[in-house]
């Protein structure tokens, strides 16, 4: 018998959307086969694994994909660069029940992307095509959308299965024959852009924003993200962070979570420059219109 040789790829693909659409639960789908109607917000991102074999031009190929999953919330710059560093592949995700999250992938999201990375093949999905009922525009609205960037589209449902496997089956495709180009480059202008308005731009920045920079510069002193990214998650955990509308209280219990974290590979002066930092960083951000006196 012959056994026919499978060339081996890693690919890199990352989620984008707002928050909410379905991304995690796409990629639950994939990876699991389940769907689980708990919501739970991505904090930073999560990286999973799943291998898949396609075949292309008579070539048998054997995937390695590491699917990025990305919180949804917008000011989140500095984890969104270092997501896409390296992307081979991107996901573009809006939900069929709100057009504004169409929107947003024009108005937000593709302007991100294009920020920091060349061409690079994408399919536009317009998820939770199980409530077609409560649908705000139309599957042209999404062709529209992805024919002004080469893109394939799909209607998916996280919950049905509908078109999840048949869209990582078409991005692998769509992402083989870009091997030995030149990586995508993040353009360190724009990282030095984004941090330096938070730091000392002239308007008080977003707590969401002060969390990315936070993030950031916490998980990158890990050789792997990732590993970062973990300690990240569970230490937002304890201190009852919630990403979606987080509190000065919430983030600076984070903030003093992450120190004693460091102190375990840091030395303790490094420690107090690091906490320093953040909680100024923290103390630039504007207090709720309430807390103002007039
Ligand atoms: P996100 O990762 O993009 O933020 P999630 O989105 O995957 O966390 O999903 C957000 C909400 O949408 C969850 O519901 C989830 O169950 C639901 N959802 C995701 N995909 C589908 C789908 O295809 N069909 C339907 N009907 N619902 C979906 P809750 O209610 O927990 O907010
Ligand atoms: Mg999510």
């Amino acid at each position: 018998m012959i056994v026919e040789e499978a060339n081996e790829m890693r690919k890199k693909f990352v989620l984008l959307g707002d928050e909410a659409v379905g991304k995690t639960s796409l990629i639950r789908r994939f990876v699991t086969e389940s769907f689980d109607d708990k919501y739970i917000s991505t904090i930073g991102t999560k990286v999973t694994k799943k291998n898949m074999d396609m075949r292309k031009d008579g070539q048998l190929y054997s995937i390695h994909m590491m699917i990025w999953d990305m919180v949804g919330q917008k000011n989140f710059k500095l984890i969104l660069r270092s997501a896409l560093k390296g992307a081979q592949g991107l996901i573009m995700v809006c939900d069929l029940t709100r057009r504004s999250t169409l929107d947003s992938l024009m108005e937000y999201w593709f302007p991100e992307v294009e920020k920091c990375c060349g061409k690079i093949p994408m399919v536009f999905l317009a998820n939770k095509s199980d409530i077609v009922g409560e649908a705000q525009f139309e599957l042209e609205d999404l062709e529209d959308v992805a024919r002004q960037h080469d893109a394939l589209f799909y209607l998916t449902s996280a919950k049905t299965g509908e078109n999840v496997e048949r869209t990582f089956l078409a991005l692998g495709k769509a992402s083989l024959g870009s091997e030995g180009k030149e990586p995508q480059r993040v353009f360190d202008e724009s990282v030095d852009e984004v941090k330096g308005e938070i730091h000392v731009g002239k308007e008080a920045p977003l707590i969401s924003g002060v969390l990315d920079v936070i993030i950031s510069d916490f998980t990158e002193q890990w050789k792997e993200e990732e590993d970062g990214m973990a300690v990240v998650r569970q230490q937002a955990k304890m201190s009852q962070l919630n990403i979606r509308s987080p509190t000065t209280g919430q983030v600076s219990c984070f903030i003093n979570r992450l120190g004693k974290v460091e102190g375990g590979f840091l030395r303790p002066e490094e420690v107090a420059v690091n906490q320093s930092r953040r909680m100024k960083l923290l103390g630039r951000v504007s207090p709720p219109e309430t807390m103002r006196s007039f």
